[in-house]
């Protein structure tokens, strides 16, 4: 699978998963997840030369954790139905269960300078999703704040004062904690 197709494969599958279900055919459950086999037919339609195990591979070597596939229903039973949902970004309602990750004391947002005002006036709001998306690292911040703007503001997240206030945040994925909003009395410019 070339780099360019991998990337389209994700791109698909991410949108397909987060935002555009009907679209592609799919329906998700309550907590997000859709079958298996059904995402794979889903993936066939649109690029025919995709094949199940292009598939299998983006959805299990994802660097950012974007994906969880498990055999069995969402409570954990056992069944003959694989299922497999986006573990972040989503647009559509959906309710994902909290996570029992720990949470670093501060966490990080990269957004573009012309947002900067309003979040600090209004607080770090979801906007087209259903959650406010915080990273790890500043490097990270960075990154994902590089696909909106080429000169990012990264904001410090007092993570541990959120918590400590009865905040929930989730970590999703490997590097993305998730929260419904960031007040404005959490957030430091860097
Ligand atoms: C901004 C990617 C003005 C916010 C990433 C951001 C992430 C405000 C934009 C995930 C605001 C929303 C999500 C306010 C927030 N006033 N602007 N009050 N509150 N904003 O794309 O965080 O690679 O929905 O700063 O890595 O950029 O796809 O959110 O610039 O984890 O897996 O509104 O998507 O993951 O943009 O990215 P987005 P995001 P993947």
């Amino acid at each position: 699978l070339s780099g360019d197709r991998r990337r389209r494969l994700s791109k698909f599958t991410s949108g397909a998963l987060r935002h555009f279900p009907d679209d592609a055919g799919l329906e998700l459950d309550d907590r997000g997840w859709t079958e298996y086999d059904a995402l794979v037919d889903a993936v066939g339609r649109k690029y025919e030369w995709a094949t199940g195990e292009h598939v299998a591979a983006v959805i299990a070597t994802d660097p950012k954790g974007r994906f969880e596939r498990t055999r069995g229903d969402a409570a954990g039973n056992r069944t003959d139905t694989d299922l497999v949902r986006a573990a972040y970004g989503h647009s559509v309602d959906i309710s994902l269960e909290p996570t029992e990750s720990p949470v670093p004391d501060e966490l990080y947002h990269g957004t573009a300078p012309e947002n900067v005002a309003s979040i600090l006036g209004e607080g770090l709001q979801p906007m087209s999703r259903q959650h406010v998306h915080l990273s790890e690292s500043r490097e990270e911040a960075r990154r994902v704040a590089n696909r909106h703007t080429g000169d990012p503001v990264i904001l410090i997240i007092d993570a541990a004062g959120m918590l400590a206030d009865g905040n929930r945040i989730a970590k999703r994925g490997t590097e993305t904690y998730t929260t419904d909003r960031v007040p404005p009395e959490y957030i430091l410019e860097a």
